[in-house]
């Protein structure tokens, strides 16, 4: 297998720090995204949405989107469980997913392509009111996760799950390029991040 990867994006570092839990190395290819090296006819043949991870299979069939990859390493390495164990911790492992992937991955990420310099290699035509609105949806959606993890360890319940891995990497997309940082009085949320921080596969 072969991963394409962009070692400055959110969406890839999913799956590094999945796969990284899981104890599972994976090959991986660098396409600069900010150079445009995912739109060239090449890159296009793989993945029509011309996006990165995207997981080339040992057949020659290409897998996109973070977490269908991760469902698959998923299948191949159970251990450790990372989308829950029972019904109902699956059932949660995958509201929080969604939340952090489709509520808050979004606006960072809108925050980043329309309110910095090195976004417009992504977005031309910048938009400064939607990287406004971008930033307070997703300082919404960070109070909202803070108050949540005030009452338990991880995102979804007492385990690490892979709705850990899609926080993490939104936040810290967000802090990294500046686009949006954690405002100090979510001390929730600033704890977990510590936390997770720390695990081996946050370096990943
Ligand atoms: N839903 C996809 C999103 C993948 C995605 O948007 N990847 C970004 C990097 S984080 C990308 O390839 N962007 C290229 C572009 O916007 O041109 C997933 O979960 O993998």
């Amino acid at each position: 297998m072969l991963l394409y990867d962009y070692r400055a994006a959110p969406n890839p570092r999913r799956v590094r720090m999945f796969l990284a839990e899981k104890g599972v190395t994976i090959p991986t290819e660098q396409i600069n995204l900010i150079k445009g090296q995912h739109r060239t006819a090449e890159y296009m043949a793989r993945d029509p949405f011309i996006r990165v991870p995207l997981l080339e299979l040992d057949n020659g069939e290409y897998l996109g989107e973070s977490v269908a990859i991760c469902r698959y390493i998923e299948e191949l390495h159970p251990a450790p469980p990372l989308f829950g164990r029972t019904a109902q911790e699956r059932a949660f492992v995958e509201m929080w997913s969604r939340r952090a992937e489709f509520e808050l991955l979004p606006a960072v990420a809108g925050a980043f392509r329309h309110g910095t310099e090195i976004g417009k290699a992504l977005e031309p035509n910048q938009i400064p009111a939607l990287a406004e609105a971008s930033k307070t949806r997703a300082l919404q959606v960070m109070k909202i996760f803070d108050a949540v993890l005030g009452d338990r360890r991880f995102v979804a319940g007492p385990d690490f799950s892979i709705a850990d891995i899609t926080l993490l990497c939104s936040v810290d997309f967000g802090a990294n390029t500046g686009a949006i940082q954690t405002p100090d009085d979510l001390q929730h949320l600033k704890r977990w991040h510590g936390e997770v921080s720390a695990r081996p596969s946050a370096k990943a």
